[in-house]
């Protein structure tokens, strides 16, 4: 096995840490912890059924919706393995209504983590991959517990962001501001072995993801960006596209950051009182992150996701990030509407004219 001459997470961390010579190592102690809750995850992932962690843990989480076992134990995981390092001054999950406060008796610490401990685990009990996707804020005060209004800070201010994809392999990818490195977990060593460093996301592509049965409800810049994608060479694009989609972002995100791509979760009409599928804060602001550190973009639509300033620590958002020209031009067909877009029934789905104009 090719790892002698490897660098490992802890020795990437070291090095950057000479960027920042005043740092206390706090944040490396965050993104090692981080790492390996990541593991002690990767090994229930891995064992399936045979591990007991597989199903419903018969409960719902405060989006409404089922949680599976790992779920829950990945959440207390991710808790339990960094609420005592004394670099924390408190959490936000996916899995918990409030935000989560350092206990008095461990010291609080100059940041905040949040994350979606278990993302995609709809996928768990069919042996997809699934993944974990954190993101790192500057706490605004140590002296006291956080407010909710301490995490609701836009997506650019974060100072990191990754993921781990428990996949074929299990993989850590990690921002800290410089680029976007891909780590692979060594079975025997038990470390996460640098394999992809410097990631960079092609500006072009031939590959979507989208969940097409919602294709009814898609406002018009989308459905438009779709059809000319399935229009494919016979079309303005002059290229045939693919299509791909996993339902678990993580691993379509992975997929874009290795050969480009572009994933669309917009806003829909599908429930008017949701503002899309994704989370903010935990979801598409780590995401976002680490797809503009390799070069892409990552809009909610209309504008740069990680510019957008929350409002709730469980705010939803659409989602479309990617290639950068790929985003730019679904960000240009909301900027400037077909005229007859939507209004006029010609233009419907089933329409013999939609049909004629696609293939234009
Ligand atoms: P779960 O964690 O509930 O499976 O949701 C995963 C997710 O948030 C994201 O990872 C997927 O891209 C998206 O939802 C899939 O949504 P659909 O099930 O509507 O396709």
């Amino acid at each position: 096995m090719k790892n002698d001459n490897r660098m490992t997470l802890t020795q990437f961390l070291i090095e950057e840490r000479r960027r920042f010579p005043q740092a206390a190592g706090d944040f490396n102690s965050l993104i090692l912890n981080v790492a390996l809750v990541c593991k002690r995850i990767a090994g229930h992932v891995a064992a399936g059924e045979l591990g007991g962690m597989m199903g419903s843990a018969s409960a719902t989480n405060v989006q409404g919706e089922e949680q599976k076992k790992l779920d829950v134990v990945s959440n207390d995981l991710f808790v339990q393995g960094n609420n005592w390092g004394g670099y924390l001054a408190g959490m936000v999950s996916e899995e918990m209504d409030l935000p989560y406060h350092i206990p008095d008796h461990y010291d609080r610490g100059p940041y905040l983590l949040l994350f979606d401990p278990l993302d995609g685990s709809s996928n768990i009990d069919i042996n997809i991959s699934v993944g974990s996707i954190f993101s790192v804020l500057r706490a605004a005060a140590t002296d006291r517990p956080p407010t909710e209004q301490d995490f609701l800070q836009p997506g650019k201010n974060q100072v990191a962001a990754g993921y781990a994809l428990y996949g074929p392999c299990t993989m850590f990818v990690l921002s800290v501001g410089s680029g976007v490195h891909g780590f692979t977990l060594c079975p025997q060593l038990g470390e996460f072995m640098l394999t992809h460093p410097n990631m960079k996301i092609p500006p072009e592509t031939q590959e979507f993801a989208i969940n097409a049965s919602n294709g009814r409800f898609w406002e018009d810049p989308v459905r438009r960006y779709v059809d000319e994608c399935i229009a494919g060479k016979s079309g303005i694009r002059g290229k045939d596209f693919n299509m791909r989609w996993i339902a678990s972002m993580v691993a379509d995100a992975h997929r874009i950051l290795m050969r480009g791509g572009v994933f669309l979760y917009p806003r829909d009409t599908k429930d008017p009182a949701k503002a899309g599928r994704l989370r903010l804060l935990y979801e598409a602001n780590p995401i976002g992150y680490l797809i503009e550190q390799a070069g892409g973009r990552a809009s909610c639509g209309g504008h740069p996701v990680l510019e957008v300033k929350p409002t709730d620590i469980h705010q939803r958002i659409g989602l479309v990030f990617g290639s950068k020209k790929e985003v730019e031009r679904i960000e240009d067909y909301h900027a400037h509407p077909r005229e007859e877009a939507s209004s006029n029934p010609l233009f419907h789905a089933s329409s013999l004219f939609r049909v004629a104009e696609s293939q234009a």
